[in-house]
């Protein structure tokens, strides 16, 4: 079949819209209309050619809601016309990994998936002669998709396409980073590094878990409004602040925090996240993603006195486990995103989405097909 999709055709280009070509799914796969899909960061970093495993070209984009058009041989959980949300973090309830209950990253597709191709080696998308590959195993950025039946949660069906889809990374990302990986408990003093699409969604799940002391630290103050509506009860913007920033933020937590949390992909916040943490019990997570090939670093003893320095995968959370409650969360009124999609734009503007996000602008831009 034919499909429209935005194929990054060469790093640093923008996106091109085009029809392509799509094969139907093999045993284990489903076809998927996309109906709504985000931007985030980790498609601009592929596209700009800074990831040095991106393949080109691609069909880019992992965070999407949509419905089943067509299901593959052997698949027993899905059926056409469910609903359901992509994972770029599968769960094949039946690997070592996910066996484990030790951590979310289920290794049953990991190889081809990172290779951009489907489990039997080949993708699913061409143009012409050409093979165009698949990306984070979702390829969200076209209007259907081909994925593995371990890497789709099956969603309720009065949930909104052009919310939940937000729910595919950046929602999920914040509140499992708190929830799952650093498993903040009520009472607890946090703070915050960068208050962007993730950082906002991990004030929120402070809020809900009742930490006491929710302090959000950003250089851009246009985001401390935003920030206080989901829960953050201190301010702090580093370009204020006189001396250095870790003294102040251990002062500001009477003695450091019970967990901070790295939303930016900066490895000099990562060492300051880490520092500010509790001498003896403080756990700093590291989420934002930084450039390849960088380091973090500290003193040793740092760790000897008793901070844990952590990092998460999609929040820690088992997809098609976690996912679908997620989405109940939110349709009860738990958790707020309509806040956080600043942009809703038609599928031919979603170059517009890139540079929306590239100049700060949005916290997250929706497209919707
Ligand atoms: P964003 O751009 O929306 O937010 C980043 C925020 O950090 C912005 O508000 C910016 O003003 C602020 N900031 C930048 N430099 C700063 C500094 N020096 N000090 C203080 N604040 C600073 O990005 P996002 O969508 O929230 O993503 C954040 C990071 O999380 C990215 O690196 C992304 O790739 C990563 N991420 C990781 C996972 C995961 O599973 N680990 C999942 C999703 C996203
Ligand atoms: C999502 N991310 C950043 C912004 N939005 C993001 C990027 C990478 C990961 C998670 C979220 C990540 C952490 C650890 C891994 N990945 C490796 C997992 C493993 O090796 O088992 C990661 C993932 C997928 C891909 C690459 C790296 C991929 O499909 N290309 C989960
Ligand atoms: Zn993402």
């Amino acid at each position: 079949m034919k499909t429209r999709a935005a194929v990054a055709r060469e790093a640093g280009k923008p996106l091109s819209l085009e029809t392509i070509d799509l094969d139907g799914p093999r045993e284990g796969e489903v076809l998927v209309e996309i109906k709504a899909t985000g931007i985030c960061h980790t498609d601009e970093f592929t596209l700009s050619g800074g990831d040095p495993e991106g393949l080109f070209p691609s069909v880019l984009g992992h965070e999407g809601a949509g419905v089943v058009v067509e299901v593959g041989r052997n698949v027993t959980s899905l059926k056409k016309g469910d609903h359901v949300i992509p994972l770029y973090t599968p769960e094949c309830r039946q690997c070592e990994y996910c066996l484990s209950r030790k951590t979310n990253l289920c290794v049953a597709i990991r190889a081809t998936q990172g290779r951009g191709v489907m489990p039997d080696g080949t993708s699913r998308f061409s143009s012409g002669k050409d093979t165009v590959f698949h990306y984070m195993g979702t390829s969200t950025f076209s209007n259907f998709t081909v994925l593995p039946e371990i890497a789709l949660a099956k969603i309720r069906e009065d949930a909104p396409f052009d919310k939940v889809c937000y729910i595919g990374c950046g929602v999920t990302t914040g509140l499992g980073a708190v929830m799952n990986t650093a498993k903040v408990e009520a009472g607890a003093r946090c703070v915050v590094f960068g208050l962007g699409g993730i950082g906002l969604n991990v004030i929120q799940g402070l809020r809900m878990v009742g930490a006491e002391m929710i302090v959000g630290v950003d250089i851009n103050p246009r985001r401390k409004e935003m920030a206080e509506k989901f829960g953050m009860t201190h301010f702090v913007n580093p370009e204020e602040v006189e001396g250095d920033l870790v003294p102040y933020l251990v002062d500001l937590t009477k003695g450091g925090a019970d967990y901070t949390f790295e939303c930016i992909g900066n490895t000099k916040i990562m060492r300051q996240a880490l520092e500010c943490a509790h001498r003896g019990w403080g756990k700093s997570v590291i989420i934002g993603v930084a450039g390849s090939g960088q380091e973090i670093s500290t003193r040793p003893f740092q760790l000897v006195t008793g901070r844990t320095w952590m990092g998460t995968a999609f929040g820690g959370a088992r997809g098609r486990t976690d996912v679908p409650r997620i989405v109940d969360w939110y349709m009860d009124g738990k958790i707020n995103i309509d806040s956080l999609i600043t942009h809703v734009l038609p599928f031919k503007d979603i170059n517009e989405g890139f540079d929306l996000m590239r100049r700060g602008e949005s916290i997250r831009s929706v497209v919707v097909f």
